[in-house]
């Protein structure tokens, strides 16, 4: 832009005003599309069998395996599965965690932790990848997505960008989360702030904006898959059925050290008595009973299911439900126009006074071609290895 003394000021050009206006009106327009996109998504490959009802007095056949393996894989543990009690009943819960009821999942190995940078970077390296958030969205795709009426937005704005979470400089209403939500060019997986940023120190940090369709195309390049809801909560609650976290019934304080949360008041103040302002290396907070690590807290992570706000309500829960997939389509009546996968575990945002949503029973969706900066993913291997 031209500041020279002797130039027309450029926001005193009709055309400049017209212009500024339209990219200013796109961008507000693409942050909402970003966050309740209408897309109908492929439905997922499933590896698992079609789940069943079965009276809880009942034993439940074991699923045949699909094959073995010789030793176990890297990175991995094995959940042995079982029955437990999935959702929750309890007064801090939100209506799409109720009401507890009885579910039974085969065992599965688990990444004990989530996949990181450096993880993520071998699979781009041997396949190329290009992730959502680094390819420009097309004017078609836009205009797809977004609620009739939308004008079109001007063609210079279409360029690749992800959404990236800034602290504000005071106290806001927490009801609008375009106050720290903010759609900025050029943020990727390798450069979660924006282009001025990099993963130099990050290796061991979670991959983040990456979408559901990342999530989906790395499983399947490494041979594994994203975890059922059903598959992620029975891991994460680490044998500890009904308690309310991952690590028992203790309320997290800023110095507990228990998992990579918000300390001080969001979304203004973090007092960093956790040690991590954003992510953390993986590992870095003690593991479950499992041995998995940042179940709660670190990053936000896809799981396979759609999301629907209202799949327990439907359960007959006077039988256990087994090996549970999700529903067939996803559901949410607080965000109509939205198609959405479901993610599980909370975020180094989450905080008691905005966001309680890192404990085991709670849910959250996403749009599946959606990455954000505190969203990645674990994988999941139904494999058991050889008998003696
Ligand atoms: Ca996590």
């Amino acid at each position: 832009m031209d500041r020279s003394p002797n130039s027309k000021p450029f926001f005193k050009s009709t055309l400049g005003l017209m212009l500024a206006l339209g990219v200013i009106a796109f961008l507000l327009s693409y942050l909402a599309t970003k966050l309740t996109t209408i897309r109908v998504a492929e439905t997922a490959s499933r590896t698992l069998e079609t789940p069943q009802s079965t009276p809880m007095d009942k034993p439940v056949p074991a699923a045949a395996p699909l094959r073995e393996l010789d030793a176990p894989p890297a990175g991995m543990v094995w959940i042995a599965g079982g029955e437990f009690w999935m959702g929750t009943d309890s007064k801090e819960a939100w209506p799409d965690e109720q009401p507890a009821h009885r579910v039974r999942v085969n065992g599965f190995w688990m990444d004990t932790h989530e996949l990181t940078n450096a993880e993520f970077r071998k699979f781009v390296a041997s396949t190329n990848f290009q992730t959502t958030a680094e390819r420009a969205p097309t004017l078609e795709e836009i205009m797809a997505q977004s609620p009739p009426g939308t004008p079109p937005p001007p063609p210079e704005s279409l360029v690749p960008g992800s959404l990236v979470f800034r602290p504000t400089d005071r106290e806001v209403p927490l009801n609008d989360f375009s106050l720290w939500w903010h759609w900025t060019p050029g943020a990727n997986w390798q450069h979660p702030e924006g282009p001025k940023t990099d993963l130099a120190g990050r290796e061991s940090h979670p991959v983040v904006h990456v979408s559901w369709d990342d999530a989906v195309a790395y499983a399947e390049w490494a041979g594994k898959r994203l975890p059922t809801e059903a598959e992620w909560e029975f891991a994460a609650r680490g044998g500890l059925d009904r308690q309310h976290y991952t690590w028992g019934e203790a309320s997290p304080t800023p110095t507990s050290q228990l998992a990579n949360l918000w300390t001080g008041d969001f979304p203004y103040r973090n007092t960093v008595q956790d040690g991590f302002e954003r992510t953390a290396p993986v590992g870095s907070f003690p593991p479950n009973g499992y041995g998995l690590h940042d179940m709660a807290g670190n990053v936000w992570e896809w799981c396979s299911d759609w999301y629907d706000r209202d799949a327990y309500k439907r359960l007959n829960r006077e039988k256990v439900t087994v090996n549970p997939d999700g529903p067939s389509a996803s559901h949410d009546p607080l965000r109509p126009f939205t198609t959405q996968r479901s993610q599980r575990g909370g975020s180094f945002l989450c905080n008691d006074s905005y966001c309680s949503r890192y404990r085991p029973s709670a849910r959250h969706g996403g749009t599946p071609d959606t990455g954000i900066s505190h969203v990645g993913f674990r994988c999941v291997l139904s494999t058991p290895l050889k008998g003696p």
